[in-house]
């Protein structure tokens, strides 16, 4: 089955090919594809955002299309960056900057101060259908110095007491066990998998009348 996956961001790729590698979907990225384009994210939620993404391109293409909506909520700076995270402080900062900018924001914080969160919604957009939404959550600590090279974004700063290390200290294949775009994912495939299991006890009966 073929699935095109709306994201311009190649860490996000690798997570989600990553967890999808043990079903027979085909999962081919917006440059897979053949397609440029940088859609506006005009929600005011990461659900809203990841239906925008979804459906937008499913309309382009007819696909089947999953879009993840993702970022990273930090109680003591009201729940910043939140649905902003890769726009916080200019699309063209980097995450060094980001980071340390978190940081520097949260120094004078307690431990107990230090919560927050990644969000995940992957949404999924059927042509001439519905679209559907899963959520997933992973909470944390901001952490006090950058550490790590794994993962993307936030990951050197997002601390899990559970492991005593940062999500880019993780290996890949942890963080892919217990991130929120792993429980996202996880939910979307279920939802997935039995579609097709519909689709294709639907094509075998066809085929059968067929025959008769
Ligand atoms: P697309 O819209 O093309 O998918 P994007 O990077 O703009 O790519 P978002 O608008 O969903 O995606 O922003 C998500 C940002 O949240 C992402 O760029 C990271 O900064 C952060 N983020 C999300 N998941 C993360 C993770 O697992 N690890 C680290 N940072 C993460």
């Amino acid at each position: 089955m073929k699935i095109i996956f709306a994201t311009n961001n190649q860490g996000k790729m690798d997570e989600i090919k990553a967890i999808l590698m043990d079903t027979n979907i085909d999962l081919l990225s917006l440059k897979d594809a053949g397609i440029d384009i940088d859609i506006e994210e005009t929600g005011r939620s990461f659900e809203e955002n990841a239906i925008i993404k979804a459906e937008t391109i499913c309309k382009l293409t007819g696909e089947i299309v999953l879009a993840d909506d993702s970022g990273l909520e930090v109680d003591y700076l009201d729940k910043a960056p939140g649905i902003y995270s890769s726009r916080f402080l200019g699309e063209n900062t980097s995450y060094l900057e980001k980071n340390n900018y978190i940081i520097d924001q949260l120094k004078k914080a307690k431990k107990d101060e230090r919560s927050a969160r990644f969000v995940c919604t992957i949404a999924c957009s059927f042509p001439n259908e519905d679209t559907i939404t899963r959520t997933g959550i992973l909470e944390g600590f901001i952490a006090e110095q950058i550490s790590g090279f794994n993962g993307f974004g936030y990951d050197p700063i997002f601390y899990l007491p559970q492991y005593n290390c940062t999500t880019a200290d993780m290996p890949t294949k942890l963080k892919n066990q217990i991130s929120h775009r792993a429980k996202a994912l996880t939910a979307i495939k279920e939802v997935l998998v039995s579609r097709m299991i519909n689709i294709n006890a639907l094509e075998r009966y066809n085929e059968g009348i067929d025959s008769e």
